[in-house]
């Protein structure tokens, strides 16, 4: 100590990890195929928006201790940090692992450490561990103590956006080692920043902690998500529901919304699916429940304007989750995307505060309008909220008197708040 870390992929896991381990004294290198990151690393920037995370990078950059490349770099220590996503099938897609291991390949020597972070499905870090020993076979990756030996293990991540840099130091751990050696030397790196447990394992239970984690969550909202429709069929509310049966002391139903959104909860579930399809029925059930949502909401706005010539729509949030930018898997940008198709003949107005124009998905539908709030509640035929955003929130809780259109509120935020006054 200090060792060298090459951090490959500079993104919303390997940037945060790459500065806090620089900030705890490492050497690190990181590295991307994408100048933007390159560039904006070295200036001490970041290429996106995650709280307290421009303070860790400008700091170290400016101290020497982080620097960012487009080749992989010789090191102690490599962490991958690269998307998995998934193929048509719902089978994880490897190639952008493949492709961080062919680059590091040739710079082993024997004794180093290999970490694989990226989401990944049951036997990928074994696949990691046999693709290095097929193309160096000089080189092992079981031989604890030998020279030639490269350890291998997996850390998933599991911090929450927007909580990066916080979660990091305080959220527990899971190591999980293709050997013990690995594991052991895997942990003691994240023990100089991570302030939570690090319980060591082996590889495999690793990889699938982490999608059990995710798919945990997915079921529960698929749950909620059942439950609000079959609330709407035997005409009650759906959030007074859950709101009363949590009172139990051993329930905690989650929210239902209209859909589930982010790059984790709505893709890692898949790749228990794709390994067992056989023997992972609820995981499938509850990401098809998760899935079929949006239309069941669309669906619902749809009916409300049925019969107008020219329907008006207040589309409230496009963002995943409340209070971010991020439109990734978003269901708010897909149902806009769907009314804007389904009312071709009416106009949809958008309300999405975090954002200052239309993301390119819904730039040339031609029918749909970047507007803010007091413009689209006069003008909506129906309003449907999609997102809690604090606005939107604010505006339910603060209103003198019930608009007269209807309100298709898929997050309970309209309807868990009552009108000041009427
Ligand atoms: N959602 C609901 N109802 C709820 C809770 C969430 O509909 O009661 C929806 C949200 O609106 C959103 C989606 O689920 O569309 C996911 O949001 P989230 O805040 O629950 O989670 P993510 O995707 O931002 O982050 C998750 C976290 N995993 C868990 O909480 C088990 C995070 O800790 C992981 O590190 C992250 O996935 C990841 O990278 O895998």
């Amino acid at each position: 100590m200090p060792q060298s870390v090459a951090v490959i992929g500079l993104g919303y896991i390997g940037l945060p990890t790459a500065a806090i381990l620089a900030s705890h004294g490492y050497r690190v290198l990181g590295v991307d195929v994408n100048d933007k990151h390159v560039d904006a690393v070295n200036a001490g920037r970041i290429p996106f928006v995650e709280p307290d995370l421009g303070t860790h990078v400008a700091g170290t950059v400016s101290q020497g201790l982080l620097t960012a490349q487009k080749d992989t770099p010789k090191a102690d220590v490599y962490i991958i940090a690269v998307p998995t996503p998934f193929a048509e099938d719902h089978a994880a897609d490897l190639s952008y692992i493949d492709a961080a291991t062919d680059a590091l390949l040739p710079q082993l020597e024997g004794g180093e450490l290999v970490i694989l972070e990226s989401t990944s499905p049951p036997g990928a870090t074994q696949h990691l561990a046999d693709r290095i020993t097929a193309a160096r076979p000089e080189l092992s990756t079981d031989a604890e103590g030998d020279p030639s030996n490269v350890d291998v293990a997996h850390c998933p991540e599991r911090v929450l956006p927007g909580r990066v840099m916080l979660e990091l130091v305080e959220n527990d751990r899971i190591v999980g080692g293709l050997t013990k050696q690995a594991a052991e030397r895997a942990k003691e790196l994240y023990s100089s920043f991570c302030h939570g447990e690090i319980y060591l394992t082996d590889a495999v239970t690793a990889e699938m902690a982490k999608l059990t984690e995710n798919s945990f969550r997915d079921v529960n909202i698929a749950f909620a998500n059942e439950l609000s429709i079959i609330a709407e069929k035997v005409g009650i509310d759906v959030f007074e529901l859950i709101e009363l049966a949590n009172k139990h002391p051993r329930v905690n139903i989650l929210q239902p919304g209209p859909g589930v959104g982010g790059h984790c909860i709505a893709v890692d579930p898949w790749f228990i699916v794709s390994a067992v399809p056989e023997q992972a029925q609820l995981i499938r059930t509850a990401r098809e429940v998760n899935d079929s949502k949006p239309d069941y909401v669309v669906s619902r706005v749809v009916a409300h304007v049925d019969g107008l010539e020219s329907p008006t729509v207040a589309a409230l949030g496009l963002a995943f989750k409340p209070d971010i930018d991020d439109m990734r898997e978003s269901p708010a940008l897909a149902i806009t995307q769907e009314l804007s198709r389904r009312l071709s003949h009416g106009t949809i107005l958008a309300v999405e505060p975090n954002v200052a124009e239309l993301p390119g998905q819904l730039r040339n539908a031609g029918n749909v309008r970047l507007v803010d709030l007091p413009e689209a509640l006069r003008r909506a035929d129906v309003i449907v909220l999609l997102v809690d955003h604090r606005e939107f929130k604010d505006w339910a809780l603060q209103r003198t008197s019930e608009p007269n259109v209807p309100v298709v509120d898929t997050r309970g935020a309209w309807t868990r708040s009552t009108a000041a006054s009427g």
